[in-house]
């Protein structure tokens, strides 16, 4: 058995003894050709995960592309194991989501020195990091996610008396993920123009729907009475908060509005039914935008570095009658 066959096969055990760890599979493609991706996945985290999680794959598998998948269950130090698997398994490229921005320079330059061409899918890292240490990212224009919660926020409010303080607690995603910090950003940024808008608190809800209600209870009792809004980074926290706000009395979406972002099926329910006053809209559909910068890259062609796919937002004032099911 020649080098590469023997680090394969080295590989291979290291590989399936990490999927075994970490309750992985090894996706099988109706009919197997001859490109290998590398797929490692943060976790389950939400339904926009799941989601997600389901795209890549069908995507792979629509293409005859094999497709390792591998998932973190939110721990960075898996997904760079997982990496370093993808790696020693020599496979043609390698696709994974920063489940936070900063701590993946060592494992990139590995992936780089191997020659194997990196996607980041979701999330992005820190753009302090060396740019040629990955080919392309995939995925949401985080920042203007929260300019497009703010300017309905903006337009929400402009039949307030101009002194009336709008007074606004927020649920933030994972620490130090692409999501959280540029969701936050940039909707800050564009109420920071108008003084009414006050951010009274934060607490992290970590994307999931228990912290979520957990935070929403903090913040209630730290501001009793005193919020007028949530800004939540997803909707998965949202629905966390809608059961929290309602244990309390509280009428969501009327005692306190709320904004979200993802734009799950339940949520835009919840927005149907008056409990939700907005989702901006972050698609997990992005398994064929992945895999054909996948099958560019392993045929040696140049990609673009960011691809946005196309999103929108819904809200209270929409004819949401006609909206297809959202299929996450
Ligand atoms: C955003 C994605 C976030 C979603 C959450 O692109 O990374 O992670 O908004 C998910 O629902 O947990």
């Amino acid at each position: 058995m020649g080098k590469t066959g023997l680090r394969r096969t080295a590989a291979l055990l290291l590989f399936v003894a990490l999927l075994f760890l970490s309750g992985c599979e090894k996706k099988q493609p109706a009919q197997e050709t001859g490109l290998l991706v590398g797929f490692a996945q943060i976790g389950s985290e939400s339904g926009w995960r799941i989601g997600n999680t389901r795209s890549i794959q069908e995507a792979a598998e629509r293409r005859g592309i094999r497709l390792m998948t591998a998932d973190a269950n939110q721990m960075q130090e898996k997904e760079i194991s997982a990496i370093r698997s993808f790696i020693a398994y020599n496979v043609d490229v390698i696709v994974f989501v920063p489940i936070v921005e900063d701590g993946w320079e060592n494992v990139l330059q590995e992936a780089k020195k191997a020659g194997i061409p990196v996607i980041l899918s979701d999330r992005q890292v820190a753009d302090t990091l060396d740019p040629s240490l990955y080919s392309a990212y995939v995925g949401a224009d985080f920042h203007r996610e929260g300019v497009l919660a703010a300017e309905f926020l903006l337009r929400k409010t402009a039949e307030l008396p101009p002194d009336t303080p709008v007074r606004i607690v927020q649920l933030t995603g994972t620490e130090f993920s692409s999501p959280a910090l540029q969701r936050e950003q940039g909707f800050l940024e564009t109420l920071e123009r108008d003084s009414r808008f006050v951010l009274l608190d934060s607490v992290s809800g970590d994307f999931l729907k228990s912290k979520g209600k957990e935070g929403m209870k903090e913040l209630l009792r730290r501001h009793e009475g005193e919020i007028d809004v949530l800004f939540s980074h997803n909707d998965a926290m949202a629905y966390g908060a809608i059961e929290a706000m309602e244990e309390a009395g509280l009428r969501p979406g009327q005692d306190i509005l709320i904004i979200s972002v993802d734009g799950e099926q339940e949520a835009i329910d919840l927005l149907r039914a008056g409990k939700i006053n907005c989702v901006v809209e972050c698609t997990p559909m992005l398994g064929d935008l992945v895999m054909d910068l996948a099958e560019a890259l392993a045929a040696g062609k140049d990609v673009p570095p960011v691809t946005y796919p196309e999103e929108t937002l819904f809200t209270e004032d929409d004819d949401l009658s006609a909206l297809p099911p959202r299929g996450y």
